[in-house]
């Protein structure tokens, strides 16, 4: 049974991404076969699997390819933009009336978003959601695609999220958010991406952060980019996102095999709804022209991505190989689960068992519940061998803390606290926003 999965995307950056990553995988699926590759039927399969899990083929099946998805603005030229390229991809397309926006953005400001765009939109983006989620035979649930600096993504993003988990409370909701870049474009920053998350915390299944510093670093040191567009940078998000979310059997601990639908990769990845945070580290990672002079060997690879995973390194460059695992208070990058995912070459003989040591995960985790893995033959987007870690770890929390040490001192000294009194945001919600965070990062830190 494959399991859909409904898109939606939210503000400037939410839509830009979706845009890429339905492009994303669709070059996956028309991606040349490499000389490794399975078998022509099992290609097929592959192909249908995901036009089914992310695109509607109309009645017959055999219809353009539509995304599934809905798309959400306060101004009308992302959306206009994003719905274009699709068009002109000869691919796939956007269903015409998917989307809803407006002639004004929220300006920054996640009260504008959350507490008035949200609201006005609801029953117009709720019912092309619904009529989004009647287009599919088995939902398996939503991915929300946001920033956290601007006002629409993550206010009205955060309002919408509400409403899904509403009207849908057995869907599974995970949520993709891109954490502003540190110097910070916008200067209520980390308000909104407080509010934002404190939040989701509360209402979606899992959050799979990235941060735009970190995917800055691929595209300049892994990708040799000169001019960094967002483009690049949502590129590199979306390659990191299909590893993830393209089909991939996975080995479940009782020994059956099961498909990676949204709901089996979240229950194994979060196991207490107290940590819902995930990151998506991802092997190898390099332009299209290093890819024709390269060649690795499966126990290379996973070597550094565990390392990866300990020194909690973002990409393969940079690596600190000096954080050792030891079972007495090392320093190393706890987790709490983790999913393995290879795909290509061989990737069924190699060696996960480095990924099982329980001196990686919490002492409260059961062994058999912190490693999942899957093994996927048909090499992925170009790479005759890859692999994906999704983590369920401590990562995050450093910028966390950060973030919700800065968004304090603004609000100690009230700073710009008026600008969303305007929209009926009091400073109690502030103050449950820090609660639920602070909360949050306590629990990771004393992982
Ligand atoms: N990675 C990435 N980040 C983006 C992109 N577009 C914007 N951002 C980041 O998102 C934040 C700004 O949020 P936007 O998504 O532009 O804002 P919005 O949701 O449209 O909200 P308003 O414009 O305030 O209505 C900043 O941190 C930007 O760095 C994108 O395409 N990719
Ligand atoms: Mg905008």
């Amino acid at each position: 049974m494959i399991m859909s999965i409904i898109t939606v995307q939210l503000g400037q950056c939410g839509n830009q991404i979706g845009g890429q990553l339905f492009h994303t995988f669709m070059d996956d699926v028309h991606s040349k076969p490499l000389a490794t590759q399975v078998a022509p039927d099992k290609n097929e399969e592959y192909k249908n699997e995901v036009l089914s899990r992310f695109f509607y083929c109309g009645e017959s099946g055999e219809g353009t390819p539509k995304a599934r998805a809905v798309m959400v603005d306060m101004e009308p030229k992302v959306i206009a933009q994003t719905y274009q390229d699709a068009k002109r991809s000869g691919r796939w397309s956007y269903s015409e009336k998917q989307n809803y926006c407006q002639q004004r953005g929220s300006g920054n400001n996640w009260a504008h978003g959350y507490c008035i765009h949200g609201p006005a939109c609801q029953s117009t983006v709720m019912e092309l959601v619904r009529r989004e989620a009647e287009k599919c035979d088995n939902l398996g649930g939503f991915l929300s695609l946001m920033s956290l600096a601007g006002g629409t993504g993550s206010g009205v993003g955060a309002y919408v999220t509400r409403c899904l988990r509403d009207e849908f409370p057995h869907a599974f909701i995970m949520n993709q958010v891109v954490w502003p870049y540190k110097t910070g474009e916008v200067i209520v920053q980390n308000y909104n991406a407080l509010l934002t998350l404190s939040r989701l915390y509360h209402t979606v299944d899992a959050i799979v952060v990235m941060e735009n510093d970190h995917l800055h670093k691929i595209c300049q040191q892994l990708l040799s980019i000169k001019k960094i567009s967002f483009k690049d940078i949502n590129r590199v998000i979306c390659h990191k996102l299909a590893t993830m979310l393209q089909p991939c059997p996975l080995n479940k601990f009782t020994g059956d095999i099961c498909s990676n639908s949204i709901g089996e990769m979240l229950e194994h990845l979060v196991p207490h709804p107290d940590y819902k945070l995930l990151t998506i580290k991802n092997i190898p990672q390099m332009s299209a022209a290093a890819q024709e002079f390269s060649t690795y060997q499966w126990h290379g690879l996973l070597k550094h991505l565990r390392q990866m995973l300990i020194s909690d390194a973002p990409m393969e460059e940079g690596i600190d190989w000096q954080v050792k695992v030891s079972s007495r208070g090392s320093q190393h990058n706890t987790s709490l689960a983790n999913l393995l995912l290879l795909r290509g070459k061989e990737s069924v003989s190699a060696d996960t068992g480095p990924f099982s040591d329980s001196a990686l995960y919490v002492p409260w985790i059961p062994p058999d519940a912190t490693l999942m893995t899957g093994v996927q033959p048909r090499a992925f987007n170009h790479y005759e061998k890859s692999a994906s870690l999704i983590s369920n770890s401590k990562s995050p929390v450093g910028e966390m803390d950060a973030m919700v040490g800065k968004a304090w001192d603004m609000f100690s000294a009230r700073a710009y606290v008026h600008q969303y009194a305007k929209h009926g945001l009091t400073e109690d919600d502030f103050l449950d926003g820090f609660a639920t965070l602070e909360q949050v990062i306590s629990n990771y830190k004393h992982l």
